[in-house]
């Protein structure tokens, strides 16, 4: 199987986390979307977004980070990371549907704003878009804050994939200046989570 993907995309880094934990050797490809190699026609066969990741296994090319993260748990015959019950894994989807659709999306402002922009050199953070994202993030963030005071992971009492879905993100919190202050177990859980092999490994920088 073939990861396309950006060492900088958190989205990207999603199944490299997953397929490290799991124990799944993907070949692995950098599309270069900053200098516009996603727009590139062949790669466009594969992913018509042009986006990062996409994942290919033989005849099939299958992009949306948690669907990869979820049918390379399908491949795994670890099932502690992806347990194979019906309410553990609705569990799963769960939190990865809410972090495509709730955590993820103002984070993507803050990225964009207290990142992105300076380094492309398109001006000043916008602060009616940091306001708006505030909103929405300390939302969730109050969501999944409330939801680690009482339990160690997301799902069941052990890591799974949804964790390091949701996990992925925050590996901007610092650099974006996320407005995590005081999500003490936000923090705590996510300080387990950066200590895994399988989160360095999968660093920018690494
Ligand atoms: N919902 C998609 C989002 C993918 C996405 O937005 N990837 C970004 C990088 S983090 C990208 O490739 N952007 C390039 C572009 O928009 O041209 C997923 O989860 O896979």
């Amino acid at each position: 199987m073939k990861l396309y993907y950006h060492p900088a995309s958190p989205f990207a880094r999603k199944p490299r986390i997953a397929a490290a934990l799991l124990g799944i050797e993907l070949e692995t490809q950098v599309v270069d979307i900053l200098a516009g190699a996603g727009q590139a026609p062949d790669y466009l066969r594969l992913n018509p977004h042009g986006k990062v990741p996409t994942l290919v296994d033989g005849d099939f090319s299958l992009w949306e980070s948690n669907a990869i993260v979820q049918y390379l748990g399908e491949k795994a015959a670890d099932t502690s990371l992806f347990p194979r019950d019906s309410r553990s894994r609705a569990d799963i989807l769960r939190w990865q549907f809410w972090e495509s659709t709730t955590w993820a999306p103002p984070s993507g402002v803050f990225i964009y704003e207290n990142v992105l922009k300076p380094l492309l050199g398109q001006g000043e953070a916008d602060g009616e878009e940091i306001r708006k994202a505030t909103e929405k993030f300390v939302r969730a963030a109050k969501v999944l804050d409330d939801h680690l005071a009482q339990h160690s992971w997301l799902v069941g009492d052990t890591l799974t994939v949804a964790d390091t879905s949701v996990a992925a993100v925050l590996m901007y919190a610092e650099t974006a200046r996320y407005p995590l202050d005081g999500y003490e177990h936000i923090h705590a859980w996510f300080g387990k989570i950066r200590q895994l092999p399988a989160w360095t490994a999968t660093e920018p920088s690494a």
